[in-house]
This record gives structure tokens, C-alpha cells and sequence, in this order.
């Protein structure tokens, strides 16, 4: 591979996060970088240990990473691994070369070397870290993780649980089994074999009765679009994939699950039962029954507290698009062209292609002179109106700017700042935006099978 070779791929600037010796990164950032060193890990969650694992850590999920809105925030991200990786921050809305894309906005991070990554998040919220190259072994392997940005003063709950929820793909022996199959890919995708939450099946947590608990629940699957709810308790969803709602949700119950796909968070304040040793159960609602996610326990000395005292979250600082000025541009997914194989890059393919965008499949990571799947101008309001073709669901996330739904064909949709919309069979859903922020933004499918065979893409802000 020629690295020089990729100068002219796209017109990101690949400056600012160099290989090695970048110290003036951190010149604005009064705090040491966090030292995130991936690597292989093990982890029990049968009998015997799950060898093969990726973390950042030998034997533990990648922790949760915190900081402040408005405050300065670095890594060096290390690679110890024998194969290129990157890391993505989803749902930041970040400058371009910080946003972990290989040959978009930064080299891939070979063997050994260490890239570095610096932003301040404007926004507060829950959102989340994975590798962007590698992305089918390296996330389905373990490497996925929350990353909290905590509001510039600290609301008033009594406690709170963080929530990473995933599927492991594991056979009875504790050993991976295949992340993919051709026949999978080409539909819903390839589901694993144990649901976690934090690694644990069905964990419990213990809070006090009475206790306003702030839930902050992160899809971070490969493949599994979850339908969530909550038995036992009350409360309110305050907020969906990092910014508090606009218009509300309803409670999350078995008759009404909210769907979070691979990539959406919720944030949920829960008030704890009054009495002791009573449970609230997180369940996916799958279609052969409801299935524990996580417990939540009242436990300890009472606190009393009412629905009335849950605490709004202050609005993040979204500028709000112009419908009547708003040019509305045309994206539709589907299937691919028969015949296309997709580059065998470092950054791994599956070797074949199913899904395109615009009738186009992404061609693989590494080639050459790909065009921009829509180029939009700086400031300007946009609708996108996105047409599903299939009959799968496709949880579509866009890099570096935030959206809100305003029309469906299919479903009333409640008009919340996203960075990931769930198109459903055969919807057409209209979305609005302000391209505010420039660069190369990725723009894909996070099932992650038909993100690597084609579903993929990227939208150009100058
Ligand atoms: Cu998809």
C-alpha cells in the first residue's frame, strides 16, 4: 500500500493528526491526552474465556470515557493490534480530521503507531466510540464503548447506570463463531449469540427506592435493532442520541417499545420503585418474547422522590435549518449492481457487494477519486429525503452534523436531532439540516454487513 497514493482521494485536509510527534495538538487542551491502547483481550461470559477479543484493556469492556461540554478532550489512540484500526467518536459533531475515517479523514493506524485526537464537544450527551477500519472483526470482537459528555453544570439525579448493549457471536465453546455470512448480509444481517449489557448478561443494579435514576442506554451492536422496554417503573425519556428531545417520547412499555438500532442512545430518567427489593427490567420485546437486558433494584435507604422531580436537560446549541429555503436532495438505498467487488483494502471487505447508495455501492475503502454522494453548501438548510428501497431496516448515520425527520410515508415520527434514522421496509422519510459544519462527512448503514458491502458513502460540506 502506498499511503501517498490516497493524497488525492477526496479533498480533506490530512493535516493536523500526523503519525508521530504531533505535540502542538494538545497546545489548546489543558489536560494529559487519555491513553487508549487497543489491544487483544479475554473476557468469560460462558464457562471457559472468549479468547480473541479487542479492547482497551486485556480483560475488561472498553471503558466509559467522559468529558465536559465545552472543555477541551484528547487521546492518543495506540494500536497494538497486527492489523490497521481508527476510531470513530459517534454522534460528535467535531471537526473533520478528528472524526477517525480512513482515507476520508485520516490515515489508518498501523501496528504500533499511535494517532492523536483532539476536540471540544459543544454538545452534552450519550454517545459512543468504535473503529472505523476493521470494522466487522474489530466491533464485533468487543471494541465498542460510551463516551459521556456531561452537561456544562451537572443535573440534579440521584444516580445513574450506563448501558452498552451488544450481542457477542459466540458458539458453546466460548469462541467466536463467523460475524457474517453472504446469505445474512444480504438481508437483516448476521445476529450474535449472547445479549449483554456492559458485557453481563442481564446485570443488576442497585439504587434507592424513590431514586431518580438517569439511564444512559447505548446500542452498540453490529447488527441488532433492539425494541426496548421498561417493566416495573415510571419515568420520562429525556433525550435520543445525545440531544434532549424536542418532542417527547412515550415510556418505553411492552406495548410501546422505542427501537434503538446499532448506534442510537436514550437517556431516561427512571424513578426507582418506593419499596425495597422491587425490580425494573430492561427487556428487548424480540419477536419470540421478551428478553432481560438488565435489572434495576431498589435497594438501600429510601429516597422520596416524585415524577415531578425529574430535571429537564438544557437544549444543546443546534441551529435549527430554513424549510423554506431548503434544497432537497435525493438518496436512495438499496441493492447493488450485480457483480461488483468491492477494493481489498486494510481496512478489511467482506469481497463482495450487496447494498448501494444512489444505486451505488461503496467501492471499498482505499479507492481512488470516489465522489461524494451529495455536496452541500456551508450554512445552507437542506431536506434529504431518503428512500429505503428494501425490505430490511437501515439504521443510516451521518458523521458531523445532526438531523431531524419532518415526514414519512410510513410512520409518525417524532421530530428529535439525530445522527441516526432507522428507514423502515420501503420508507421514504424527509430529514432537515443546516450544513454547518465543512468537511467529508461518512454517511452509511450501521448494520454493519451492509455498511461493508456497499451501504455506504460520504456527503461533502465546503
Ligand atoms: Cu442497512
Amino acid at each position: 500500500m502506498d499511503r501517498r497514493s490516497f493524497l488525492t482521494l477526496s479533498g480533506a485536509t490530512l493535516m493536523g493528526a500526523a503519525l508521530s510527534g504531533t505535540a502542538g495538538v494538545f497546545a489548546a487542551s489543558g489536560k494529559a491526552p487519555h491513553d487508549l491502547k487497543i489491544q487483544t483481550a479475554r473476557y468469560k461470559f460462558l464457562d471457559g474465556f472468549t479468547e480473541n477479543m479487542v479492547s482497551l484493556s486485556k480483560d475488561a469492556p472498553p471503558p466509559v470515557i467522559r468529558m465536559r461540554q465545552g472543555e477541551p478532550f484528547a487521546a492518543n489512540v495506540t494500536n497494538t493490534l497486527a492489523e490497521a484500526t481508527a476510531m470513530h467518536w459517534h454522534g460528535i459533531r467535531l471537526p473533520n480530521k478528528m472524526d477517525g475515517v480512513p482515507y476520508l479523514t485520516q490515515w489508518p493506524i498501523q501496528q504500533g503507531e499511535t494517532w492523536h485526537y483532539a476536540y471540544t464537544s459543544k454538545d452534552a450527551g450519550t454517545y459512543w466510540y468504535h473503529p472505523h477500519c476493521m470494522t466487522m472483526d474489530q466491533i464485533a470482537r468487543g471494541l465498542t464503548g460510551v463516551l459521556i459528555v456531561d452537561e456544562r453544570r451537572d443535573p440534579d439525579f440521584d444516580a445513574e447506570t450506563i448501558l452498552n448493549l451488544r450481542d457477542f457471536r459466540i458458539g458453546e465453546d466460548g469462541q467466536f463463531l463467523a460475524f457474517s455470512s453472504p446469505r445474512r448480509a444480504s438481508r437483516a444481517g448476521t445476529l450474535g449469540t449472547v445479549m449483554t449489557a456492559n458485557w453481563e448478561q442481564n446485570p443488576v443494579y442497585r439504587h434507592p427506592p424513590g431514586a431518580i435514576v438517569r439511564l444512559r442506554v447505548a446500542a452498540t451492536d453490529t447488527t441488532r435493532i433492539y425494541r426496548l422496554a421498561l417493566q416495573g417503573g415510571a419515568g420520562r425519556v429525556l433525550a435520543a442520541d445525545g440531544h434532549p428531545l424536542r418532542a417527547p417520547l412515550s415510556w418505553p412499555s411492552p406495548e410501546r417499545p422505542i427501537v434503538l438500532a446499532p448506534g442510537q442512545r436514550l437517556d431516561i430518567a427512571l424513578l426507582m420503585p418506593a419499596d425495597e427489593a422491587q425490580d425494573v427490567v430492561l427487556t428487548h420485546m424480540a419477536a419470540s418474547g421478551a428478553k432481560p437486558l438488565a435489572t434495576f433494584r431498589s435497594n438501600g435507604t429510601p429516597v422520596k422522590r416524585t415524577l415531578g422531580d425529574i430535571p429537564d436537560l438544557p437544549a444543546n446549541e443546534v441551529p435549527d435549518a430554513d424549510p423554506a429555503s431548503a434544497k432537497i436532495i435525493e438518496l436512495v438505498f438499496g441493492w447493488s449492481p450485480d457483480g461488483l467487488k468491492p477494493n481489498n483494502g486494510i481496512c478489511g471487505t467482506l469481497g463482495y457487494t450487496f447494498w448501494s447508495i444512489n444505486r451505488k455501492p461503496w467501492p471499498g475503502d482505499a479507492v481512488e477519486g470516489i465522489r461524494p454522494v451529495a455536496e452541500l453548501r456551508l450554512g445552507q438548510s437542506y431536506v434529504l429525503r431518503m428512500r429505503n428501497e428494501s425490505p430490511n431496516a437501515h439504521p443510516i448515520h451521518l458523521h458531523g452534523l445532526v438531523f431531524r425527520p419532518i415526514r414519512s410515508n410510513k410512520l409518525k415520527r417524532a421530530s428529535n436531532w439525530t445522527d441516526t434514522i432507522v428507514l423502515t421496509k420501503n420508507e421514504t422519510a424527509d430529514v432537515l439540516l443546516v450544513a454547518d459544519n465543512p468537511g467529508d462527512w461518512a454517511f452509511h448503514c450501521h448494520v454493519i454487513e451492509h455498511q461493508k458491502t456497499g451501504l455506504a458513502g460520504y456527503i461533502r460540506v465546503t
